[in-house]
């Protein structure tokens, strides 16, 4: 699942054109049993099975002699710092990055205390695996990179880049079952586009995510439209 994900798109080019390299590992390759057995029973009782710590440890110390010290090493887990934007550029200046994921109740914590550098977390939701979590972060984290995203003008652009939701998107036809795109789209005044694009983006924002406002780097027309905003949310009237 994981090297099929890796395959395909913007990641898949991005690897095909030596930008990145990604490499999927199978924990039971660092196994030393019969079985390859990577978890076990959790010391004091209770329900799942404990990923073992010596798979994980052999597997790390063989990437240190084949690829050398990896920059951090990962442990995807909902205990994690929140994965965000301002993370994945973090995370994007790094040369080596290593993911450690599986399939199980929990790992055991001596993996976490002297393994792990950073426990990461995607949301406050409980996922099976942290393949997932992986495949999201190397996804947001690889876009970064440059070349990675063909037309780099997009990045800088992405929701989020600003601190803002996305403004809205249209493409033909103008007139689409009654739905008509707005006027200055079809205008040709970039500067009124662009003014229209971002009143849009933050008053998104303002109504969906107003949380994001708090760090938001806004112009002084942008905190005008939004002071108009809270004065009509005030008098119960429809801002324009
Ligand atoms: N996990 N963000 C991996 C998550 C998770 C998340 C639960 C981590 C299951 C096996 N990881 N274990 N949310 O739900 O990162």
């Amino acid at each position: 699942m994981v090297r099929a994900a890796l395959q395909d798109g913007v990641l898949g080019r991005a690897v095909e054109s030596g930008l990145i390299d990604l490499q999927v590992h199978d924990l039971r390759a660092f196994t030393t049993d019969r079985h390859k057995v990577v978890d076990d029973t959790p010391f004091g009782g209770g329900p799942g099975m404990v990923l073992k710590p010596e798979p994980l440890f052999r597997a790390v110390d063989t990437l240190r002699e084949t690829r050398g010290e990896p920059d951090l090493v990962l442990l995807p887990s909902p205990q994690g710092r929140r994965f965000t934007q301002q993370v994945a550029g973090e995370y994007s200046r790094k040369a080596h990055l290593v993911f450690l994921c599986g399939r199980y109740e929990g790992v055991d914590e001596r993996v976490s205390t002297a393994l792990v550098t950073e426990e990461v977390s995607i949301g406050d939701y409980v996922l099976s695996g942290g393949e997932l979590p992986a495949l999201v972060i190397v996804d947001a984290v690889a876009r970064l990179v440059p070349g990675v995203v063909g037309d780099a003008e997009s990045v800088v652009r992405d929701s989020f880049t600003r601190g803002l939701l996305d403004h809205p998107h249209y493409t033909r036809p103008a007139s689409f079952r009654g739905l008509d795109v707005p006027g200055v789209l079809l205008s040709g005044h970039h500067g009124e586009i662009e003014r229209w694009r971002r009143q849009q983006a933050l008053r998104r924002t303002f109504e969906r995510r107003p949380d994001l406002l708090e760090d938001a780097a806004l112009t002084d027309e942008e905190r005008q439209w939004l002071a108009r905003w809270k004065a009509g949310e005030n008098n119960g009237a429809q801002a324009s």
